[in-house]
């Protein structure tokens, strides 16, 4: 018995292979349900029925497909990192917030660039622009981890842009186009669901926003708003999808271990950790660095990586009032985490902490650390409620560590 094979199957099948082998999606399932979504809105789009499952190139959904505009050392090319030969086919996608829904993975193979053969994005800067550039960039945690090369390609390629008050930088929904690192400026971030939408959180000044989009594939998470007059640094997608996530991968390598075995961690599923790491950078202190100051704002949650870093509280006057003098009240090893006070309860930093010899930390910002930590929350909160009672038996005070007061 001859088994026959329906016409168009292998080219079909070779169009989901070949895109489950540029994206690398995590669920193989849902990433087929989506493809094959797409291919049929695609066919009924441009009514050519069956055929479009025949392509003769055997790709069928290309889930990145428009051009990106990006400047070049006056080459001409066309500049997307994963714009292909396949001159003719066009995205199938008409509505935008039916794009990238669902390609959770990360869609990058670092191996796949080694010939690097894009042309390079620059910007050309005055050196007082560089010097704002610099100093905005330097606590950006995607770029900890990126060499030097890496680093100043990555500032070559950024341009500034002036925002007023209530432009919307980004919206909800929209394809990504640009990362943004904030020179000056408040931005509210609002999440519309249910048709509702809310203030989630705010950017003061500093930190930087619309990776996600970029990293995943997935329609922009939430709407920017500046409230204020704002200088942002733009990144384009090509350059940021080319080094950044090259550097994400290598990151993976560098922390996964290492994130799976911290305990905080362990009530999230494994996926959720990989997110973890794609955000987080690596931060190097000395013996005797200070990393927290009672007091401050804090926008920032630790994990400790390597050494050991020294908890240190004001302590209190027999009248109650706070005295220069600090004493230890407790010490964070390997794995354990800090920082994490001040963000729960969105007050200043309840302590200093200290390294102790060289020190390691992982660090996440406050709006990763909300976005990705819910699960552990529990967890977090357990803990307050246990340096409420040390900070009684400590200081006899009966300071609520929760309250938001200021
Ligand atoms: P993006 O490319 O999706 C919107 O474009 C950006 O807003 C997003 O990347 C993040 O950089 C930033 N959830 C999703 N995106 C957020 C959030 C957020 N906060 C900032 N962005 N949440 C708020 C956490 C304080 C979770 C809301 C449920
Ligand atoms: P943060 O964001 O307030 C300082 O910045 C960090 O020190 C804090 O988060 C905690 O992560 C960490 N009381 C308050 N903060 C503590 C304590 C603590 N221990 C660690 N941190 N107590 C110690 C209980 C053993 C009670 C104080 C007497």
């Amino acid at each position: 018995m001859s088994i026959e094979i329906p016409p168009g199957l292998t080219e079909l099948l070779q169009g989901y292979t070949v895109e489950v082998l540029r994206q690398r999606p995590h669920d193989l399932v849902d990433f087929a349900v989506h493809y094959f979504t797409r291919l049929q809105e695609k066919r009924l789009q441009d009514g050519a029925g069956a055929a479009a499952a025949q392509r003769p190139h055997g790709r069928g959904v290309n889930f990145d497909g428009e051009p990106m505009q990006t400047e070049s050392n006056g080459d001409e090319e066309e500049d997307d990192d994963e714009e292909d030969d396949d001159s003719d086919f066009e995205p199938p996608i008409t509505n935008r917030y039916i794009r990238r829904v669902s390609v959770c993975a990360e869609a990058f193979n670092p191996d796949e660039d080694e010939e690097d053969t894009e042309p390079r994005v620059v910007h050309p800067k005055t050196d007082e622009q560089r010097c704002r550039l610099q100093e905005a960039c330097k606590d950006i945690l995607l770029f900890k981890n990126l060499d030097q090369e890496q680093l100043s390609q990555v500032l070559d390629a950024m341009f500034e842009r002036k925002v007023e008050p209530q432009e919307h930088v980004i919206d909800q929904g929209d394809d990504g186009d640009n990362f943004y690192v904030i020179e000056r400026g408040l931005y509210d971030i609002f999440v519309s669901r249910d048709g509702q939408s809310r203030c989630v959180g705010r950017y003061d000044n500093h930190g930087s926003f619309g990776e996600l989009a970029l990293m995943y594939n997935t329609p922009r998470a939430a709407t920017i708003v500046a409230t204020t007059d704002g200088a942002l640094w733009g990144l384009d997608r090509v350059t940021f999808r080319r080094i950044i996530l090259k550097n994400n991968a290598k990151k993976r390598k560098m922390f996964e271990l290492f994130i799976e075995s911290v305990p905080i961690l362990k009530s999230l599923e494994p996926s959720e950790r990989m997110k973890i790491v794609d955000v987080i950078g690596e931060k190097i202190y000395k013996d005797g660095d200070r990393i927290i100051a009672q007091g401050d704002m804090a926008d920032c949650f630790y994990i400790v990586e390597s050494g050991e870093v020294k908890i240190m509280m004001k302590s209190k006057t027999k009248t109650g009032q706070e005295s220069n003098q600090e004493v230890e009240i407790t010490r964070c090893k390997i794995g354990q985490y800090f920082g994490e006070l001040a963000l729960v309860t969105n007050k200043p930093r309840a302590a200093s902490a200290y390294a102790v010899d060289d020190v390691k930390c992982l660090v996440m910002d406050v709006q990763a650390f909300e976005r990705l930590l819910g699960p552990c929350m529990d967890i977090m909160k357990r803990n307050i409620t246990h340096y409420e009672e040390q900070l009684v038996a400590l200081f006899g005070s009966s300071m609520d560590l929760r309250d938001p007061g200021k």
